[in-house]
């Protein structure tokens, strides 16, 4: 029997789930009942910021794909097209909130404070896990599918019962949503209205599979079906996303339960280093996309607000390449670990199976005597 595949991709072509915006892809201004009221604290040089720190994103991501493909990290997962996302979120928490991610929210993870070399360490293959998530109220890169949205509502209620500030936020993309996790996720935090915020990136794929396959609706109707409020929102306009998720933190704090934000956004790169684009999308796709990045746009509102445009980015530019000249200096930073450290953080009282697999690898070590490229 075949079936036949939808061919939406609820992208931003109106209708009733048009999604939020307050810049268009020209960069002119529009009104918006809904977000402009959390927007009122933006002056022109907040805005260089916000420019600012896309652009710094963008560095970094460029700088860590230039570094995998000289042989220095194992695999990157590119952000790129992501930046108003992963900014406008970040512009609207509280230190205090402590975020719950995928692998590719590099950016919130440089922007809670996380070091270049704590960023590159898993992706070199140094560490086993990037930094101490308390110190940076982050948890460390979850690559199980969605399995982060579990962890971010079990948090959530804690921090609830123990009387402390602060809200959860889970991130995830939208290949996520197609997970049991998510489906339970949803269905515990409504049910006790937990203070979560559920952050989708919805960038069109998860890996090579289009969002028409994995939903024949947009994802934000599916929260609506346990009773979760939701905002959908252009995710390459960062104005809206900050406002939007502003608007949904606020919420949250104030004790109006669990609040799930979609943003519509686009993810310019391949899925990892590992993965060629171009076999599951065509380039005419591509330059839809390319003409609402989300860096272009600002730049169009600062020209048409009569900024000093280049100065701005100039600006820009230079904090860029010094995050990126920090990345490439991280890896001097990052030694290979004792090889039976990964041994001793798995059980916390040792197990035969596992002192039995130590010792075999111990074994083989010896038996092949000096590791290639070490003097003898
Ligand atoms: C439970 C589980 N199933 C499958 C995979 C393999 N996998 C890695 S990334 C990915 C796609 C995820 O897509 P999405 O959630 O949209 O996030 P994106 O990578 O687009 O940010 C899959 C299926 C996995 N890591 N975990």
């Amino acid at each position: 029997m075949s079936t036949t595949i939808p061919e939406t991709d609820h992208d931003l072509v109106g209708g009733p789930d048009q999604p939020l915006q307050v810049l268009a892809e020209d960069g002119t201004r529009h009104r918006s009942p809904t977000l402009d009221p959390l927007l009122t604290d933006l002056d022109q040089d907040a805005l260089a910021d916000l420019l600012a720190d896309m652009t710094v994103l963008r560095a970094i991501d460029d700088e860590a794909v230039a570094l995998q493909r000289q042989g220095e990290l194992g695999l990157w997962p590119p952000l790129k097209g992501q930046e108003a996302a992963q900014i406008g979120l970040s512009r609207a928490l509280d230190p205090d909130d402590f975020l719950f991610t995928s692998y590719r929210e590099n950016g919130l993870a440089w922007l809670r404070g996380v070091t270049p070399a704590e960023m590159l360490a898993v992706w070199r293959g140094t560490a086993l896990s990037g930094w101490d998530p308390f110190a940076r109220r982050m948890a460390t890169p979850q690559v199980v599918i969605a399995a982060q949205t579990l962890h971010a509502v079990g948090h959530a209620m804690a921090t609830r019962t123990r009387g402390e500030d602060g809200i959860t936020v889970a991130c995830f993309g939208d290949g996520a949503t197609s997970q049991g996790d998510f489906a339970e996720a949803l269905v515990f935090a409504a049910s006790f209205q937990v203070p979560v915020l559920f952050f989708c990136q919805n960038n069109q794929y998860a890996i090579s599979e289009p969002i028409g396959v994995q939903s024949i609706v947009p994802l934000s109707h599916r929260p609506v079906g346990v009773g979760i409020p939701v905002l959908r929102v252009d995710g390459n306009d960062v104005l809206a996303v900050r406002a939007a998720s502003r608007l949904a933190a606020q919420r949250i704090r104030a004790g109006g339960g669990p609040m799930f934000l979609e943003a519509v956004t686009y993810r310019l790169g391949p899925h990892t280093t590992s993965d060629d684009p171009t076999r599951y999308r065509d380039e005419a796709e591509l330059d839809r996309w390319r003409r609402r990045d989300p860096i272009l746009r600002l730049e169009r509102h600062l020209e048409q607000l009569g900024a000093p445009v280049e100065q701005v980015r100039a600006r820009a530019a230079e904090r860029a390449a010094e995050a990126a000249t920090a990345l490439r200096a991280a890896l001097a930073e990052l030694t290979p670990p004792d090889v039976e450290s990964m041994f001793r953080h798995v059980l916390e009282t040792e197990h035969p199976g596992l002192v039995r697999q130590r010792d075999q690898l111990a074994a083989l070590e010896a038996s092949l005597g000096p590791a290639l490229g070490e003097d003898s």
